[in-house]
C-alpha cells in the first residue's frame, strides 16, 4: 500500500473509536484530513448522529465544514477523544506535531480532551524525538529574532544543533519571489529547532526551559499527551500502541 493508504487505513481505525453524540477534536494535516473525510461519510449516512468537533487550524475548520460536520468552539465544548496525525511517535508516545504549523491549536484542543489518538503511518515511528526534522516553537512576531537568539542560547554548545526562523515563498510579481516569516493561524511566526540525531536529554526539561522564554508561545512536542497512537504498517496491518 501508499503512504497514504496507510494514512487511510490508520484514520479509518481511529474513527472506529467515535460514538454518537461524542464532541471530538479534529486534527491538521493530510493523516487527519482521511479521519475527516470519513466522519462526513459517517455523519451523512447517518451513522453517527449527534458528534460534533472542535477544528485545530483554519485548514480543518474549512474541511470539516465542508464534508458536514458540526463545529464548535473550543470554550463550548467537552471534548471526548481527538484524532490527529503527528511528525513523529517515539517509543512512549511522545510526538513532534506542528510542522505544517498549526501546533498551538492542536496543543490547545488535544489538551482538552479526555482521549488523544495519534493517527501515523509507520514512517512517523522514531526511537526519539528530532530525529527525522524540525521540532516546531511558536514565538510571537515582536522580536522574533530575539527570541530566536534566545532560543540558540539554550543550546549552546549542543553539537548538532541548529535554529532558524520558519520562511514562506511569497510571490513577487514580475522581480520572482522572495522569503518572508511563515505566519501561524494566530498570526505568529515559526523558530525551526533542528537536532542532529535526535534529542538526547530530559524532554521535559527541554520543555519548561522553552516555555520559560519570553516571546515563546508554544512548541511542537507533545509529551504525555497521546493515550493511543495508531500505526499503519507498511504490510497494511494496523498496530494499536497505548
Ligand atoms: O502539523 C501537524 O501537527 C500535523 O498533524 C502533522 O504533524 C502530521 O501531518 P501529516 O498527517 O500530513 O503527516
Amino acid at each position: 500500500p501508499t503512504q497514504d493508504e496507510l494514512k487511510r487505513l490508520a484514520a479509518h481505525r481511529a474513527v472506529e473509536l467515535v460514538e454518537p453524540c461524542m464532541t471530538l477534536g479534529l486534527g491538521t494535516g493530510s493523516t487527519a484530513a482521511h479521519a475527516l473525510d470519513r466522519l462526513g461519510d459517517l455523519l451523512r449516512a447517518g451513522a453517527l448522529p449527534g458528534v460534533s468537533g472542535v477544528p485545530t487550524s483554519l485548514k480543518t475548520e474549512a474541511h470539516a465544514a465542508r464534508v458536514g460536520i458540526p463545529l464548535l468552539p473550543l470554550d463550548a465544548a467537552s471534548i471526548a477523544l481527538s484524532i490527529d496525525g503527528a511528525d513523529e511517535v517515539d517509543p512512549d508516545l511522545n510526538l513532534v506535531k506542528g510542522r505544517g504549523g498549526s501546533l498551538l491549536r492542536e496543543k490547545m484542543v488535544e489538551g482538552a480532551g479526555a482521549r488523544f489518538a495519534v493517527i501515523v503511518d509507520e514512517s512517523k515511528l522514531v526511537p526519539r524525538l528530532g530525529c527525522t526534522g524540525a521540532v516546531p516553537v511558536e514565538v510571537v512576531p515582536f522580536g522574533a529574532p530575539h527570541t530566536l537568539g534566545l532560543i540558540r542560547g539554550l543550546f549552546h554548545g549542543l553539537p548538532g544543533f541548529h535554529a532558524r526562523l520558519r520562511t514562506t515563498t511569497v510571490p513577487e510579481g514580475e522581480q520572482g519571489s522572495e522569503q518572508q516569516p511563515f505566519v501561524t493561524d494566530n498570526g505568529n511566526y515559526i523558530v525551526e529547532m533542528f537536532f542532529d540525531g535526535g534529542i538526547r536529554g530530559d524532554l521535559r526539561d527541554i520543555s519548561d526551559r522553552l516555555l520559560r522564554i519570553t516571546g515563546v508561545v508554544e512548541h511542537g512536542m507533545f509529551l504525555g499527551m497521546a493515550t493511543v497512537a495508531i500505526v499503519a504498517k507498511k504490510d497494511g496491518t494496523v498496530a494499536v500502541m497505548e
